[in-house]
């Protein structure tokens, strides 16, 4: 069946993150995606000084009634970053008014990153964003994000213990899963645990440059293209991180392009992989 999914996130005009990111990623596995801007940003707010921002929050409850009238739905929802608090709990709303029976939702709670919240972002921000991820049926955060979340201590350095602690601690915020990203026990390596029905499951890979911009985004676009294609959690993880590391691959050795990375010319690796693996 064509699936269809609505994904919240910033339009960042400049800067690879976010819609910009999303769209062609998702459409080249195979998915319609249908989108609900939550701001607009001339660039995005890790690296360029001087950015505007216009908040969109109070479009949304609008849309949202027109869709109603349109007897629109969707198929899954990737939520994204967020413009404030208010909007949080308007997307609250609009996820449970518009899903299909059995529509998955996918939170990725992009706040934050490397110890930090990102430009804008506060306490009162992360609490109803902990609302959001209570609804959610997977979780895509980095370290710093489900610290923040779970409220236990940062480390830029742990062991698995930790990371167990971390996931139980997301799960019972109220999320059905957890894809954690960038978890690292080696210098050499990075990757991702997938956390589901009390299963760990982590999916090691190496690590080629610390904190390129956008790749939350890039994958965490990949992962939902897979999933709604009906490929199982852990292997949708692993399409993700590959075609991750590719956009790395491509973009490291060009410091003009230091606000993204280079997703476009990776694109048939990932059409090749999703292809061959979608249900
Ligand atoms: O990639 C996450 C992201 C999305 N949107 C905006 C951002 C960021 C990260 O900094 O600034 C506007």
């Amino acid at each position: 069946m064509y699936k269809r999914i609505l994904t919240i996130q910033d339009i960042s005009c400049v800067g690879q993150c976010s819609l910009t990111v999303a769209l062609p990623i998702i459409s080249a596995c195979g998915v319609e995606a249908a989108v609900l801007p939550s701001a607009v940003l001339s660039t995005h707010t890790g690296g360029f000084k001087g950015f505007t921002f216009r908040d969109l929050t109070e479009d949304l409850p609008a849309i949202s009634a027109h869709w109603t009238k349109e007897g629109i739905t969707f198929d899954a929802f990737y939520t994204g970053y967020l413009g404030s608090t208010k909007q949080i709990q308007y997307v609250r709303d609009i996820l449970n008014a518009h899903g299909n029976p059995g529509a998955k939702k996918i939170v990725d709670p992009a706040m934050a990153d490397n110890g930090q919240l990102y430009y804008g972002f506060d306490a009162a921000f992360v609490e109803s964003m902990k609302g959001l991820v209570a609804e959610a049926d997977i979780v895509l955060p980095n370290i710093t994000e489900a610290s923040f979340l779970t409220g236990i201590e940062y480390k830029e350095v742990y062991d698995e213990a930790y990371v167990k602690s971390q996931l139980e601690a997301l799960v019972k915020i109220g999320a059905k899963a957890v894809v954690l990203t960038g978890v690292s026990y080696k210098p050499e390596t990075t990757g991702v645990v997938v956390y589901e029905n009390g299963n760990y499951r982590y999916y090691e890979h190496k690590k080629i440059a610390q904190g390129c911009h956008g790749t939350g985004d890039v994958y965490a676009s990949a992962f939902v293209g897979a999933i709604t294609r009906g490929i199982e959690t852990y292997e949708a993880a692993k399409i993700a991180a590959d075609y991750t590391v590719k956009c790395i691959e491509n973009t490291i050795g060009d410091a003009k392009h230091w606000y993204g990375v280079k997703l476009e010319t990776a694109l048939p690796f990932l059409v090749n992989e999703i292809e061959a693996k979608a249900k």
